[in-house]
């Protein structure tokens, strides 16, 4: 936690992104907004880390499809009586043009007014669409003792992914200072103890605010550059020798246990979105939801317990190793490996396994569902299959990922 009389700190969300990759999850709403594990949506994980850590003063700045995203943000965490009137969405504004956000860098730059407001010793910038528990006090303590003007979070992570993050070598012969970083390399060179790493940029940084407000204002004018925080503003500060990394190895969570420590999961693609699913799911989940040492924070509707009952013939509605959210009735369906977000119905001699289905999904009877994400208010009719045979989901339109998993996309009501 932040010590009283420790430096004034701003947190600024980036929650603007398309998250194109996210596709159809994200055909109606901001990346950020997407729901996760049955009653979050992917922000919370960022502010409730940042609001563990005590920096309550958030800043959350949006734009793309951001109509769900505000309405959650002002549900969820505006009306929070712990975090009262702190945390504020702010749409793009055209402040300082008519242009939309170039990039993250510029959604900061279009945003500085924020920060000469509240005239803050330090920045934390955190993105908004990973699912992890981080405490950001251990880092901003890294910064202010390495005296660097910008540090930047760091995790191993498999070369073979190297091209979808910022990549940092540490530079010769110094244990934390960025030598060079480069964003999403398509020839990354991995770590020297260990060839099949690298050492990859968790979009989350930490600078001094005088430091960063230059830095954007500089960014701002340069007409080759993209306007992005890890395509360059990183590489400005690594060019200047003032870019340090944190490790996240280093980071440690009140009641974190050790099969999730050091947890983070870049929810970028379907694939691994899905995949941290099925991390909550295993008997031992390997990231824990019940940790209440560092509770993840959000809400949800007025909903009544989940319940489950016997159907037709007698047959008994259970669910085993699958996460059950409030107002989901499970009537004689069996349901494993699964997550059910609020108000999902399924109906007698259905079955449901390893799949993800978003609130007011209604499963009718006899439908198998597979290794399938189900987008808010799909509607399965009676005897209709999804994720059984990938051919077939593609001819009806869905989208089946190259390790097979369906998605079918918000509202759509499956023909029989
Ligand atoms: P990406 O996630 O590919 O890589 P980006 O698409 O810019 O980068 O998204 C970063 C964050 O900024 C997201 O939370 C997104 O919502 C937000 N964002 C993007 N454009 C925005 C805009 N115009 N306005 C407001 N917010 C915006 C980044 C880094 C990499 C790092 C990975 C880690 O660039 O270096 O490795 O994150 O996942």
């Amino acid at each position: 936690m932040a010590a009283s009389g420790g430096p004034r700190v701003l947190a600024i969300v980036l929650a603007g992104g398309e998250g194109k990759r996210l596709m159809p999850l994200t055909a109606d709403r901001a990346k950020p907004a997407v729901p996760f594990g049955g009653i979050y949506r992917l922000i919370d994980f960022a502010l409730s880390n940042l609001a563990n850590s005590g920096y309550l003063k958030m800043v959350v700045l949006t734009q793309y499809k951001s109509h769900s995203l505000d309405r959650h943000i002002t549900t969820t965490w505006r009306m929070s009586t712990m975090l009262g009137n702190y945390v504020t969405p702010v749409p793009a504004q055209q402040r300082v043009s008519k242009q939309w956000y170039a990039g993250s860098a510029d959604a900061i730059f279009q945003s500085l007014n924020l920060i000469h407001d509240d005239k803050p010793d330090i920045v934390v910038v955190v993105g908004a669409d990973h699912v992890y528990r981080m405490d950001f006090s251990d880092m901003v303590q890294q910064h202010i003792e390495s005296g660097a003007a910008a540090t930047v979070a760091a995790i191993r992570q498999p070369i073979g992914l190297a091209d979808q993050f910022g990549v940092i070598e540490v530079a010769e012969g110094q244990d934390r200072l960025i030598g060079a970083f480069r964003e999403k390399p398509s020839d990354p060179v991995g770590l020297a103890d260990n060839p099949n790493e690298v050492l990859a940029s968790m979009g989350n940084y930490v600078f001094s605010a005088d430091a960063l407000i230059d830095a954007v204002t500089r960014d701002a004018d340069d007409e080759n550059s993209s306007h992005d925080m890890g395509g360059d503003i990183v590489p400005w500060f690594v060019g200047q020798q003032q870019a340090y990394a944190y490790d996240f190895r280093d980071n440690t969570i009140p009641g974190a246990e050790d099969r999730d420590r050091g947890y983070w999961r870049d929810v970028g693609t379907i694939d691994s979105f899905y995949d941290a699913h099925m991390d909550l799911v295993s008997i031992h989940p390997i990231f824990n939801l019940y940790n209440y040492d560092w509770p993840i924070m959000t809400s949800y509707g007025p909903y009544p317990p989940a319940k489950f009952i016997t159907g037709a013939s007698n047959r008994r509605g259970i669910a085993i190793n699958s996460i059950v959210s409030p107002g989901c009735i499970v009537s004689g369906s069996v349901v494993t490996d699964s997550v059910l977000s609020p108000t999902v119905k399924a109906h007698s001699f259905s079955t449901v396994s390893g799949s993800v289905l978003m609130s007011g999904v209604e499963i009718g009877r006899s439908a198998v569902i597979h290794r399938a994400i189900l987008d808010k208010d799909v509607h399965v009719p009676e005897g209709v299959s999804i994720g059984v045979d990938p051919e077939h989901d593609r001819e009806r339109g869905f989208t089946v990922t190259e390790s097979g998993i369906t998605v079918v996309g918000k509202g759509i009501t499956v023909p029989e």
